[in-house]
């Protein structure tokens, strides 16, 4: 595992600006990336809950970069949701630390910020209906709608973190070096790889050709970064804004398709389950076209099918890199975990591929509404 550590979660805490006293801390959700913990404060006789992360700096070389785009992000939406019924709810709320910074930094170099809970609202690592697609793609759609007039140009957190190209060359890089000596394990997906290395092409063209734009988006869209509201189904709030910087509109629907169409888990190991389920995608465009549809061109919407076809192959790329090179990178929780994702992805892209011409067929009848 990436990370077994225990903190003290009680002296992280008190570096905040948070009233009454700690009473509990521990590991949660489900992130690859980051330390997420929530703790529990008594404040005058009602618990209260936070969000407390650490931010991974092996992959967010600059941390408090990462702080200052979510600090602009975050203030642009307040400022828009001003006034709002449970404002505090749909937008992620920094609390800041003792010294007035976004962020606390302790003797050892961790960089660590803290959000308000947002309660009674639910994240889902696999999808239990098409409401949920809607729902979730309306909400990260009206978030990149939000953003749109953003001032500035954002940091880039993990340059070419979309960047298909580099990603494959990263593989490429990852095959030949074999670091962990694991190539032997996993040939047909090197094969499956290699085969299908002109998709990593596929949405750059259409960027270099100008036919899409940069805009500010996600870039992390998978369905358990949005929260869903218990009682209503409604989603209120995007959440995990480390990547949010410079992208494109179709990796972030991209990411839709790929984590809310699929009724398998992301390891799944039975490969039988992992499928792209049409109205789930239908549900997505849906969704997502009743918050963007505005401000997309054409280009974006003939395209949304493919951007999950290729966000697809570059997350089973990146997995397939990082099992070859001794999973440094993303979390594992057992043997073999990231191949066992990677074979999920490429399954899925497969799918997407193959169920292409129909899904791009549907979306033009749903533009068209
Ligand atoms: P990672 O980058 O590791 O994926 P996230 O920021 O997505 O970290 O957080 C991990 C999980 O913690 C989320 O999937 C969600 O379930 C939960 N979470 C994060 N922020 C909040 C919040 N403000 N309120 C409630 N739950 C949250
Ligand atoms: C990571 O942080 P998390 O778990 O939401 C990764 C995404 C991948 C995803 C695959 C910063 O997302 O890019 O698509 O895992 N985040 C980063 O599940 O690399
Ligand atoms: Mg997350």
């Amino acid at each position: 595992m990436a990370d077994a550590k225990a903190y003290d979660l009680k002296a992280v805490g008190a570096s905040f600006c948070i009233y009454g006293d700690f009473l509990a801390g521990g590991r949660y959700g489900s992130g690859h990336i980051n330390d997420t913990f929530a703790i529990t404060y008594d404040q005058a006789g009602t618990k209260i809950r936070y969000i407390l992360q650490r931010i991974n700096h092996n992959i967010f070389k600059n941390p408090v970069a990462v702080m200052e785009n979510i600090q602009r992000v975050t203030a642009h939406l307040g400022a828009k949701m001003a006034g709002k019924p449970e404002g505090s709810r749909h937008i992620l709320t920094l609390v800041p630390a003792r010294d007035g910074r976004p962020y606390f930094q302790d003797a050892a170099g961790n960089t660590w910020r803290c959000y308000l809970f947002i309660e009674k609202a639910t994240t889902y690592d696999i999808i239990t209906g098409v409401e949920q697609a809607r729902k979730a793609a309306g909400s990260f759609g009206a978030f990149q709608g939000l953003l749109v007039d953003l001032p500035g140009r954002l940091h880039e957190t993990i340059p070419n973190f979309h960047n298909t190209e580099s990603r494959f060359e990263a593989l490429e890089k990852a095959i030949a070096a074999d670091a962990a000596g694991r190539a032997k394990l996993c040939q047909p997906e090197i094969e499956f790889a290699l085969k299908h290395k002109h998709l990593a092409s596929a949405l750059l063209d259409l960027q270099r050709k100008g036919l899409v734009p940069e805009r500010v988006t996600h870039n992390d869209t998978k369905l358990n970064n949005v929260m869903l509201d218990d009682a209503t189904g409604e989603g209120i709030c995007v959440i995990d804004l480390d990547t949010v910087m410079p992208g494109l509109a179709l990796h972030d629907f991209g990411d839709m398709i790929r984590t809310a169409t699929s009724p398998a888990a992301e390891d799944e190991q039975d490969l039988s389950k992992v499928t792209m389920r049409m109205p789930y995608f239908e549900a997505l465009v849906q969704g997502y076209l009743s918050t963007a549809g505005s401000f997309l061109n054409q280009t974006e919407k003939d395209n949304l099918a493919l951007g999950g076809q290729i966000l697809t192959f570059e997350c089973g790329i990146r997995f397939l890199a990082d099992f070859l090179a001794g999973d440094v990178y993303f979390k594992v929780h057992k043997e073999n975990h990231n191949l066992h994702r990677c074979r999920t992805q490429f399954k899925l892209a497969a799918d997407i591929g193959a169920k292409l011409d129909a899904m791009n067929a549907l979306v033009k009848t749903l533009d068209k509404k």
